[in-house]
């Protein structure tokens, strides 16, 4: 990949995948995006240069409204209250967002419409009336996830209507095989309905000379290569609206219900919040979006390749004020302790949990994240290497050099910086290499290499440890103290070097060590210099920039994960015994049939019960039916069911009930009904 500072640009617009306020932040979002590019923003602005980091919380899509579902509260108290936890999380560790913004803002509603309209106005959409899948139970139509089914490409049995987990296929509804409703867990029925369709097949030719041209010698090789596969296969016009009641408002004529596609607002999110930057600070955004002397970097994980890559480019380039991205260094996913690392099995460790358990240890888990990030291909955390880390590198080389430098001086020179006397060939060997550092770590981070990066500033607290070790200043204090002014001066002026050129990776121990050697507003052009600390400067009192973690912290958090691992196990699909066997007689004299409810409604002072009329084809008939909790009533007429009608008649609440609805009960005790796939007349036997 060639240098990618090669051009010179005014600005630098750094965006981050603005995670789903659906859940916490966990350490693969942090491995894979966050880490990296505040490692990146920190670095651009010590070397001077105008930055805007643009954070922000998706609040729209199906996950959220799904969770809003099963917890039966609004998507809107979802997204407050993850909102809240994800923002206050990244401000804790240390990520430098100059704005956090949010989709749920008056101010992105704004900025979404205004975008779709522009590109309508300009007739850049297909209007398209299409069939749907759609869910007659629940009587929504099923966008997205909440629909899956088997995925064409790989067979994975839990792909969603958008996009395979498994293979990372970006997919539609009518690609999945089998397609169950994620609702009411029934097959859905194909309904018309009109959306609008981004025309990306007529894209095709300019994005393959803007990326597989143009891009080929700078973007990461993850990146390039599925972006090449998307355009070798072809691309197709794409819905870029949807039946869905949380979203934004779809701003034309004949589109009431409903909303823009979450991956058509979400990365108009990152425009909205440099809107709110702007009012905020009264600077200008325009430029940072418009000027083509601005670089435009989007972090992201590698399922987002294609939104950032493809769509949202050719969104911005037929909206045509805007500039494009010029790199997209794109991660690959970080698993735990050897397992994929998934919200929903709490297989996880959540930063806000982090943040508590382990509080002033921000920098471990940032440096552990670096050093093992998953640049270009999956990584794994471990506990063990979290500790070994720790205390191999972060404690016995940077620490320990840096505490021995400033103890010493403390105790032989009050705290000040002592003289530099004559060097010898070892002083000026480590002198030498000092000045090599800016170079080494930043062409590094240049490139996105961070691992690398992280080595390069690890070698120079190496270096120093290795000086002052090799010098053994303790032992000749005695007899020659000018020979011990010389190694603290070199050791001093090594700890600063590290001060500045530490900061993008470690910022809480930059602070700390700055403090200590009583520096402030040192810039990356500081860095490689060898007398930042005149003789005779007052230095502060030494402080641990680093402690041991011992066996038994990591032993709770391991014992925290299988207990994690023993619980889902638990959880697993509890699938009841089988009953004893019974004659077929037995089952013969069950009369079950085919029927539909007519009527419903809900049983008064009752949580669970619903009065039904149901048509059996043979009558009509009342069943009080205990589905309450799943179904609402005004939604589940004309919902076909399978019905016992030879019940003997019960009086419940004071209501003869006639029959009985056959209903699946699953390992949660959700309830659903066991219906025909076909559509059956009434009074058709099940046997
Ligand atoms: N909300 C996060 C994800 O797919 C998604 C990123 C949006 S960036 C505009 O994990
Ligand atoms: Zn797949």
């Amino acid at each position: 990949m060639k240098n990618a500072q090669a051009k010179k640009f005014k600005r630098h617009t750094i965006t981050s995948a603005l995670p789903y306020a659906n859940g916490p932040i966990h350490i693969g979002h942090l491995a894979g995006v966050y880490v990296p590019a505040d490692i990146y923003a920190r670095y651009l602005r010590l070397k001077g240069e105008d930055v805007l980091f643009i954070g922000g919380s998706d609040e729209h899509g199906v996950p959220i409204t799904i969770k809003a579902r099963q917890q039966g509260v609004s998507p809107q108290e979802i997204v407050d209250k993850y909102h809240t936890i994800i923002k206050d999380s990244f401000e804790k560790f240390g990520i430098s967002f100059d704005v956090y913004s949010r989709t749920s803002s008056p101010i992105h509603h704004k900025t979404a419409s205004g975008f779709f309209e522009k590109l309508y106005n300009n007739n850049e959409f297909i209007e398209r009336t299409s069939e749907q899948y759609f869910d007659e139970a629940t009587q929504h139509f099923l966008a997205d996830r909440y629909i899956t089914g088997t995925c064409p490409h790989c067979g994975y049995e839990k792909a969603y209507g958008d996009q395979c987990e498994n293979c990372g296929t970006s997919l539609s509804p009518n690609d999945l095989i089998d397609p169950k409703s994620v609702l009411s867990g029934n097959k859905p029925v194909k309904k018309k309905t009109k959306h609008w369709y981004l025309p990306l097949d007529k894209y095709e030719p300019w994005l393959k000379e803007w990326i597989l041209e143009g891009h080929k010698d700078d973007w990461k090789t993850n990146v390039y290569g599925q972006c090449k596969s998307w355009l070798d296969t072809g691309l197709h016009p794409r819905a870029v609206t949807r039946d869905l009641d949380w979203g934004v408002k779809v701003p034309v004529k004949g589109a009431d219900g409903k909303v823009l596609y979450v991956w058509f607002d979400a990365p108009i999110g990152y425009i909205s919040a440099s809107r709110e930057w702007s009012g905020k600070t009264g600077k200008d955004w325009e430029p940072y979006w418009k000027d083509e002397s601005s670089r435009l970097i989007h972090f992201i994980g590698k399922d987002n390749i294609v939104f950032h890559c493809i769509i949202f480019p050719s969104m911005l380039k037929q909206e045509g004020s805007y500039i494009l991205p010029d790199n997209v260094p794109a991660f690959e996913f970080m698993n735990l302790e050897n397992d994929k690392i998934s919200t929903s099995r709490n297989w996880a460790i959540w930063l806000h949990e982090y943040l508590e358990d382990f509080p002033g240890k921000e920098d471990v888990l940032r440096y552990v994240l670096t050093a093992n990030a998953p640049e270009t291909k999956d990584n794994d955390f471990t506990w063990k290497d979290f500790q070994t880390r720790n205390n191999s590198e972060l404690l016995n080389i940077f620490g320990n050099f840096v505490n021995r430098t400033l103890i010493l001086t403390q105790k032989y020179f009050d705290g000040k910086v002592p003289a530099a006397n004559e060097f010898t060939e070892d002083d000026k060997a480590a002198l030498e290499e000092i000045k090599s550092f800016p170079e080494r770590i930043g062409s590094s981070l240049d490139n996105f290499r961070f691992r690398e990066a992280l080595t390069e500033m690890m070698a120079l607290a190496r270096l120093g440890n290795k000086y002052l070790t090799d010098a053994e200043p303790w032992k000749i204090f005695k007899t020659d103290v000018d020979r011990v002014q010389t190694i603290l001066n070199v050791s001093l002026q090594i700890c600063a070097n590290l001060a500045i050129l530490c900061e993008p990776f470690l910022p809480f121990t930059a602070k700390k060590l700055s403090d200590m050697l009583n520096l402030s507003g040192l810039t990356w052009k500081d860095g490689g210099n060898t007398s930042l600390l005149e003789t005779g400067k007052q230095l502060n009192k030494a402080e641990y920039l680093f402690e041991k973690i011992e066996d038994a912290i990591i032993e709770a958090q391991v014992q925290k994960l299988l207990d994690t691992k023993k619980e889902n196990a638990e959880n697993e699909i509890k699938v009841k015994p089988a009953k004893e066997n019974i004659g077929f007689d037995d089952f013969a004299k069950l009369d079950i049939r085919t029927g539909t409810i007519i009527e419903a409604e809900k049983v008064p002072k009752t949580k669970k019960l619903l009065k039904l009329k149901v048509d059996t084809g043979i009558d009509q008939r009342t069943v009080v039916s205990g589905i309450a909790e799943f179904y609402q009533a005004e939604k589940i007429i004309g919902q076909k069911v399978s019905i016992l009608v030879n019940l003997a008649p019960k009086k419940l609440r004071g209501i003869d009930s006639n029959g009985m609805i056959l209903m699946a009960e699953d390992k949660n005790g959700k309830l659903c009904f066991v219906s025909p796939t076909e559509d059956f007349n009434d009074g058709s036997e099940v046997r």
